[in-house]
Parts: structure tokens; C-alpha cells; sequence
């Protein structure tokens, strides 16, 4: 092994304190490590591409607080721009020349958003967008996906994604079904399902939202011709197509997934990235859907926080760094090493496991696969990726403490460290 088996004392202290504190002892539920054993780590700080842990172990993350830390967490000129905007103050509450700076950088990386609402996290842009595009359309339904996962409003929660698959809850206690009753959902990549509901359902489908590469069932891409399939179907019913690029968004490409598959929708979801950190989210698209947005037209939606100072900073320092020439290409090769490198060492040590990469996005499933769907993604030998992700963990690799959630790297991530976890990948596959 690369690295000898970690002590874990304080972590388990620490966690065992707050079971009494907060539900399950975190503020997030696929944090609590439930569906892969064993105790979540309990952090004290991160630099670029690793980790501590309260007892002094460093990991290699491949979790980057769920997607946001692209450049490496805690970048320094990240660090220093946010100190810089700290002295000017935490939260104005009213119009800065940041939000104009940050929404201009937005409208000219991603195709289809011409106007742009902050909001504080992707559930928030999820929540405003679905107000949005049913008020546009005057329709109430809308198609998602099987796996995809939106946020935790009412309406999504219906064969979501991320912690929701992670810990088998089928849908949430304490939604009403008149919330869900016009969410219809589909498998991903089978437009026959999409198009048989538009059928049954004609004239009331406000629209289809998606990840357009899924992160919340795993990673899953789509296939060959299905963005550009929902594209043809949402205009052929006149629905309105929305990408929730909230995971993908300026990971997949500086524009996104639907820079990197050619296909624009008429409305996007983001957080993560352009937050660099700090809590944002965001939603936007075309000019004339947009102008709906209260206090432009009525469709209401607001917050406190929104459009924040230093929100608003890290994301633009963290854009400004993912402009410099190379960085995609970068992220890209790497990330492929990596992705190989598991299947290949999988293959070597007899292992079922199918997976596969986009730029900085990667994920593997303890099946032989192909893994088109949830469905697919279910078949997983998820005891077995249990095992693996404690391995990795107890010998200095940090990934994402569910089958159902796709992994991420960040150009802080070295040649080296892929290296290193890859030579503890051969050594824990081989003891499964
Ligand atoms: N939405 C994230 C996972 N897909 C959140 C997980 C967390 O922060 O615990």
C-alpha cells in the first residue's frame, strides 16, 4: 500500500458529538456515509487538491466539496480577492458592480443565457426556474428524468437523484402529492418514453428538465443524438427544454455541456463553479423568458443574499482562472487518466466495473454495465463500492461517499496524485 491505515480518533469523537446535535450528524445526508459503512471524516481544511482531516491525515479529494473547488480549493488569488472584498463588507443587500461583472461573464461563456437571476444555491435556481417556465408556457407539468436529481423541492423529489437514490428513500415523507402529481418522469436517454408522454399528455407539458450529463445517479452521459432529440421533441410540442447545469456547468466546458454538445436549451441552472466556493446558484436564458422575472415582469422570486459581494468574488476569480489557455485540455487528460486507469486496474483484478469521463466529471459502477439509466446504475454491487471507497479512503483517497454520485477533479490535481491513486486503486481492487 501507498500509504499506511489512518487513525481516526477525533473524526469519530467529533461525529459521535454531533449525532446529537443535527440529523444524522451533518447538514447534508449523503455526508453521513450510510450507504458505504464505516464513519465520515471530519475536516479542518483543504488546499488545493487535498484534504485534512481533524486528526491530521491529507487526502487526494475527488470530491471538491461536491464540484465547486475546479481550480484546487482555497486558490490563492481566490484567497486574496475574497480578502480584499471582506473589508468592503459581507452582504449589501442591494445592486453591486460585481453581479454586472459576474452576469457578463455568464451570458458570454453560456450559449443560451442572454439575462441572468442570482440566486444562493442550485436548489434555489432549480425552485425559480420551474415557477418560471410554467408561467411562460401557462402549462403545470413537467418531464424529468429517472436519477436526475434538481434540488430538494417539493416537485423534484419524485425518482431523484443524489442522497435521495444514495440512501434508497423512495419519495420524501412530507410532499404532497398534489406537488408531485405534475412531475412525469422518464428514463434517461430513451426519447420514446419523452415523446409517448408528450403524447398522453399534449398541450400541458410546460417542459423537460436534466442534467445534461448526469452527476446525481453517477456519472451517466448521454447518448449519441438524445440532447439533440429533446431539443426536437420540446419544439416539435412547443415546450421549453432546460438544462440543470448545475454540476456541469463550466466543468464539462468553460460553456457548459450544452457548449460541449451543440445542443442550447432555452433556459439553465448553475451553482457550484461559479460560486468558487461560496454559496450561489443561478438561472437564466433566453431574453424574452427572463423578462418574466419579477421586478421585470411578475413571475416572483427573491433572496436576501442574492448577488452577494463575496459570492459574487470567488466566482469571478475562480472564471478568471479557468480562462487561462489550456485549462480544459488539462482537466480533460488527467481526468482520463484517471477514469482509465480504474477501469483498466478493474479489468486486471477481475472486477465487473463499467465508467467512463467528460473533462473534470468522472464515475464508476460496480457493474459490467453499460449504464445508459438509473436502472442500469441500480444493478451496481453497491456493498462491493462500499468496500472500495473505505479502502481508498483509509489509505489517503477521498471520493465521493456514494455509488450515486459522480466524482470530480480540478486542475490542482497532479500527474502525481493520479499516479498515486491509481496505485492505491490496484492495491484495494486487488482485496476485494
Ligand atoms: N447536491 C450535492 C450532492 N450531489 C450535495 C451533497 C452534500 O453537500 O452533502
Amino acid at each position: 500500500m501507498v500509504n499506511t491505515t489512518i487513525k481516526t480518533t477525533k473524526s469519530q469523537e467529533v461525529f459521535a458529538a454531533a449525532q446529537n446535535l443535527m440529523p444524522g450528524g451533518v447538514s447534508s445526508p449523503v455526508r453521513a456515509f450510510k450507504s458505504v459503512g464505516g464513519q465520515p471524516i471530519v475536516f479542518d481544511h483543504v488546499k488545493g487538491a487535498y484534504i485534512w482531516d481533524v486528526d491530521g491525515n491529507q487526502y487526494i479529494d475527488y470530491v471538491g466539496t461536491w464540484g465547486p473547488a475546479i481550480c484546487g480549493h482555497a486558490h490563492p488569488e481566490v484567497i486574496a480577492a475574497l480578502h480584499e472584498a471582506l473589508e468592503k463588507g459581507t452582504s449589501f443587500g442591494a445592486p453591486s458592480v460585481l453581479e454586472n461583472v459576474l452576469a457578463e461573464m455568464v451570458i458570454d461563456a453560456v450559449p443560451s443565457i442572454e439575462m441572468v437571476r442570482f440566486v444562493n444555491s442550485g436548489t434555489e435556481a432549480c425552485m425559480g426556474v420551474l415557477r418560471l417556465m410554467r408561467a411562460f408556457t401557462n402549462r403545470e407539468k413537467i418531464i424529468k428524468f429517472e436519477g436526475c436529481y434538481h434540488g430538494h423541492a417539493d416537485a423534484f423529489l419524485v425518482k431523484a437523484g443524489s442522497g435521495v437514490a444514495t440512501l434508497g428513500l423512495p419519495d420524501s415523507p412530507g410532499v404532497p402529492k398534489s406537488a408531485t402529481s405534475t412531475t412525469l418522469t422518464a428514463p434517461f436517454n430513451d426519447l420514446e418514453s419523452v415523446k409517448a408522454l408528450f403524447e398522453e399528455n399534449r398541450d400541458e407539458i410546460a417542459g423537460i428538465i436534466l442534467e445534461p450529463v448526469v452527476g446525481n445517479a453517477g456519472f451517466i452521459a448521454p447518448d449519441a443524438g438524445f440532447l439533440e432529440g429533446l431539443r426536437e421533441l420540446t419544439h416539435e410540442y412547443g415546450a421549453l427544454l432546460v438544462f440543470d447545469e448545475v454540476m456541469t456547468g463550466f466543468r464539462i466546458a468553460y460553456g457548459g455541456a450544452q457548449e460541449k454538445f451543440g445542443v442550447t436549451p432555452d433556459l439553465t441552472t448553475l451553482g457550484k463553479v461559479i460560486g468558487g466556493g461560496l454559496p450561489v446558484g443561478a438561472y437564466g436564458g433566453r431574453r424574452d423568458i427572463m423578462s418574466m422575472v419579477a421586478p421585470a415582469g411578475p413571475v416572483y422570486q427573491a433572496g436576501t443574499l442574492s448577488g452577494n459581494p463575496l459570492a459574487m468574488t470567488a466566482g469571478i476569480k475562480t472564471l478568471e482562472l479557468l480562462q487561462k489557455p489550456g485549462t480544459y485540455e488539462y482537466l480533460d487528460r488527467i481526468t482520463k487518466k484517471l477514469a482509465d486507469g480504474l477501469l483498466q486496474i478493474a479489468k486486471e483484478t477481475g472486477h465487473a466495473v463499467c465508467g467512463g469521463q467528460i473533462s473534470a466529471m468522472f464515475g464508476l459502477f460496480f457493474t459490467s454495465g453499460p449504464v445508459h439509466n438509473y436502472e442500469d446504475a441500480k444493478k451496481s454491487d453497491t456493498a462491493k463500492f462500499g468496500r472500495f471507497h473505505r479502502g481508498m479512503l483509509e489509505h489517503g483517497v477521498y471520493l465521493a461517499p456514494s455509488q450515486f454520485e459522480a466524482g470530480f477533479t480540478s486542475f490542482a490535481h497532479t500527474e502525481e496524485d493520479i499516479d498515486q491513486t491509481l496505485a492505491v486503486a490496484r492495491d484495494v481492487m486487488s482485496s476485494l
